[in-house]
């Protein structure tokens, strides 16, 4: 089972979209180990989006996700990572397909909804940045026996 790490932005929070969101991780079969709404802190955001520091959009993106309250999962599942990038969709939301979080709900690259780490590597990474180990639930879901073969 591989973990990944998933936060509803401001703008779905805003949107009410919390729900939606939550509503498909977990019909796609995937579990929900670790749960929290905060406002993320500067300091916070600026790491989780370091490999963005030098890009032009860094300022806008650390102002906006810092505004207003976000929702921070650790989600787990088979491939949980590649997964959850396809349920979210494009980063930019005119690019990402029908159905997807993103395709269905977002016009703004810079309000697209979500995030989820982009490899196991970042996974980890953001997983720790966000969560301490005693915060991530280890359990069963009963219905596994029929998610999984
Ligand atoms: P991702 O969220 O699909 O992993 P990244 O390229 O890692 O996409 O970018 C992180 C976030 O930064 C995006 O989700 C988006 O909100 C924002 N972003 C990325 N590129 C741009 C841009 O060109 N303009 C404005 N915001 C951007
Ligand atoms: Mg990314």
């Amino acid at each position: 089972m591989e973990q990944t790490y998933v936060m509803v932005k401001p703008d779905g929070v805003q949107r009410g979209l919390i729900g939606e969101v939550i509503s498909r991780i977990e019909k796609k079969g995937l579990k929900i180990a670790a749960l929290r709404m905060n406002i993320i802190s500067e300091a916070t955001a600026k790491e989780h989006y370091s490999e963005h520091a030098e890009r032009p959009f860094f300022p806008s993106l650390i102002e906006y996700i810092t505004s207003a309250p976000s929702v921070s999962m650790v989600v787990v599942g088979k491939d949980a990572v590649r997964v959850m990038r396809n349920v979210n969709g494009a980063t930019n939301p005119v690019e990402a397909a029908p159905g997807t979080i993103r395709g269905d709900f977002a016009l703004d690259i810079g309000r697209n909804i979500v995030h989820a780490s982009d490899s196991p590597e970042a996974a980890a990474r953001e997983i720790a940045i966000h969560f301490k180990d005693s915060e991530i639930a280890d359990y069963s879901r009963i219905d596994e026996v029929c998610i999984y073969e």
